[in-house]
């Protein structure tokens, strides 16, 4: 079979004019490998995308929402099996072990290709194969980087198209360059046994079998923009993190770009998208949205300051708990042109999700397909939508997008944000004492897992800048690479650690999250720009009561206290937790860290 199949069932479809022959040969092999039937090279045109989605609505992939209620929208189930990210099955693929470091699993380079090999036979028979060519980050950006994505998926196709600046686009950027990152993607049976995400920084390369899901499935997301971007980076010296990045504009006029670390499922699309209390709204306060999951940053060599992209064009949220209140501008981004995947299907072709409004539908579909009722419900404890339920929808849907999203010199960075979650010993806000004490912070960060990757939930796990399921290469070496990164800026960004979600005895929220965020985020604004105050303690920098303001909120002084205080005791038992990682590192932790672990022993 050549590259030059002409498919029948959407458009003739043909290879670009003047295809890159580095891509054709990849594409020349895979198609041997896989044997599809049909070739669709991507263009990325909005007939493209109809003609796809009309495809999907016929093969019954997507499920075709009211379009007078939610224009250009579509409702996804994926298998059951396949609802979150397998982290214990994503592999770093390296010729040592050492490459991979301790906390990644590692799989030796040519035996992983063997095994995939093996899976790949042959494995598109009967199938069409997509061929999506990617770029991630701002067109023309220095960072920008080219990917393409060979998928049996339509469903993967269509989402790679929002996700991403897909199609045509990536042509021009790649020209006749050999460097794009080699995406190649089966849904193979969708068998758990036979799953596996692999990636190949040697080779710039990812294959990844058996899954649909989102974070197995889109390529360019955690495995390209995290994984083989922070190798990369490392070697590059740049850095690719699991960041949100927002704009904070100030009643001055000034704006502060804040890069904030939140574990999966822990609030980083809500924090990008936050809407200020009116009361702050009055006093011009407003929020912009660059990014909400990944984040490239690097030094700007003119001005030594740290400079950042958001390398996505689009989001792939949690729905569960999204609703008019706790994040309207991510509503917004829902109303039109968006996939639903593993949502309730209301009669009327609408969409509900635990969380969206306060009473559930009196009937609906839930995401397995099955009837349900409040009743039904109650007997089973069965859910309408799947706890990691999630909307991909364009970052143009977000009224709050910034201006600068597109901007390929990105937006310089005032603050890096690191915050878990935690129901009980960490307060809601420090400042790091400076770079060296913020790195520890962030490598130390604990956070309760969640339903964004398959395995138990809520246990309190080590996870580094939230990276631990998306490091490319040993954490030995990043934890290094961040300790360096000082010494090339010249004024370096605040550092801040932050925890929404701790919990009183009768196991509420202290604090109310969301938009009151606010106010946390008004501090750590001043507290960048010489204009807060705070006082030292064990831990760092802490407003004192009387500088995070609670006016309008159902919380006094005392609330704010209890929500701010560091037991001591406690706290000595956070850092016998925290040997979970320093073990793991064993002879390997940097000595900065044993330095600011013993500080803080000493401090407490
Ligand atoms: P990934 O896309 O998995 O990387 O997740 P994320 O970090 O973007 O998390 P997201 O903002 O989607 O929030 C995940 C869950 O946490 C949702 O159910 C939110 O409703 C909830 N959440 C977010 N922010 C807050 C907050 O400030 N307080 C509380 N109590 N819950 C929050
Ligand atoms: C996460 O799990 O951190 C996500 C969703 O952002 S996924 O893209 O599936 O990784
Ligand atoms: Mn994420």
């Amino acid at each position: 079979m050549s590259t030059t199949v002409v498919s029948d069932r959407t458009t003739p479809n043909t290879p670009p004019a003047g295809l890159n022959p580095h891509v054709a040969r990849w594409v020349d092999e895979c198609v041997a490998l896989c044997q599809p039937e049909e070739l669709h090279w991507c263009t990325g045109s909005a007939d493209e995308r109809r003609a796809l989605f009309d495809q999907g609505v016929a093969d019954g992939v997507f499920i075709r929402l009211n379009h007078q209620k939610l224009p250009g929208c579509y409702l996804h189930r994926s298998n059951p099996n396949d609802v979150a990210r397998s982290e214990q099955l994503t592999f770093i693929c390296t010729p040592g072990p050492d490459m991979a470091g301790p906390t990644n699993n590692w799989m030796e380079t040519k035996a992983a290709y063997a095994k995939l090999r093996e899976l790949f036979t042959g494995c598109m028979r009967g199938r069409t194969m997509y061929v999506v060519p990617f770029v991630m980050g701002p067109l023309g950006s220095p960072l920008a980087k080219v990917g393409v994505q060979l998928t049996d998926s339509l469903y993967v196709a269509v989402s790679m198209g929002i996700m991403t600046r897909m199609g045509q686009v990536a042509w021009q950027q790649l020209a006749d360059d050999d460097e794009f990152t080699r995406c190649l993607h089966s849904l193979g049976d969708v068998n758990p046994d036979r799953r596996y995400i692999c990636h190949f920084p040697l080779d710039n390369a990812i294959w990844s079998f058996g899954s649909g899901y989102g974070g197995n499935a889109l390529l360019g997301k955690k495995g390209l923009a995290l994984r083989i971007a922070s190798f990369l980076g490392q070697q590059q010296g740049w850095m690719a993190e699991h960041m949100l990045l927002m704009g904070v504009a100030d009643p001055q006029g000034q704006k502060t770009y804040l890069a904030a670390a939140f574990p999966s499922a822990s609030g980083k699309t809500n924090f990008a998208m936050l809407i200020p209390p009116e009361k702050y709204q009055k006093q011009g306060w407003r929020i912009t949205t660059v990014g909400d999951d990944i984040v490239w940053m690097w030094v700007d060599p003119q001005t030594g300051r740290l400079r950042a992209i958001n390398p996505e064009a689009g989001y792939f949220g949690v729905v569960p708990g999204t609703n008019w209140q706790t994040n309207p501008n991510a509503m917004h981004c829902m109303t039109h042109d968006t996939i639903f995947t593993n949502v309730g299907l209301l009669p009327d072709g609408d969409v509900w999700w635990e969380g969206k409004t306060d009473d559930p539908p009196a009937e609906c579909i839930d995401w397995l397909g099955e009837k349900w009722t409040p009743e039904i419900g109650k007997e089973t404890g069965k859910k309408v939508a799947h706890a990691n339920s999630r909307f991909t929808a364009p970052m143009t849907n977000n009224p709050a997008l910034d201006e600068s999203a597109n901007d390929p010199g990105g937006v310089p960075v005032n603050a890096i944000v690191f915050g878990g979650r935690r129901s009980k010993t960490i307060p809601l806000v420090y400042q790091a004492f400076n770079w060296m004490h913020g790195v520890y912070v962030g490598a130390t960060l604990g956070s309760e897992t969640t339903a964004a990757a398959t395995g138990q939930q809520g246990v309190v796990r080590r996870d580094p800048m939230a990276m631990l399921p998306f490091l490319g290469y040993n954490i030995r070496d990043y934890l290094v690479h961040w300790f360096r990164m000082r010494k090339r800026m010249a004024d370096c960004p605040r550092v801040f650690h932050v925890n929404w979600f701790r919990k009183n005895d009768q196991g509420k929220f202290m604090w109310p999250g969301f938009g009151e965020n606010m106010r946390v985020l008004k501090w750590i604004v001043d507290r960048c720009r010489g204009r807060a105050y705070a006082v030292e303690t064990v831990l760092g920098w802490m407003p004192r009561v009387k500088d995070i303001d609670l006016e309008g909120l159902d919380l006094d002084e005392d609330d704010l206290n209890a929500i701010q205080q560091v037991d001591i005791d406690a706290f000595k038992m956070e850092l016998v937790s925290q040997e979970e990682l320093f073990l793991k590192l064993a002879g390997d932790l940097p000595k900065e860290m044993v330095f600011q672990r013993e500080l803080l022993i000493s401090r407490l």
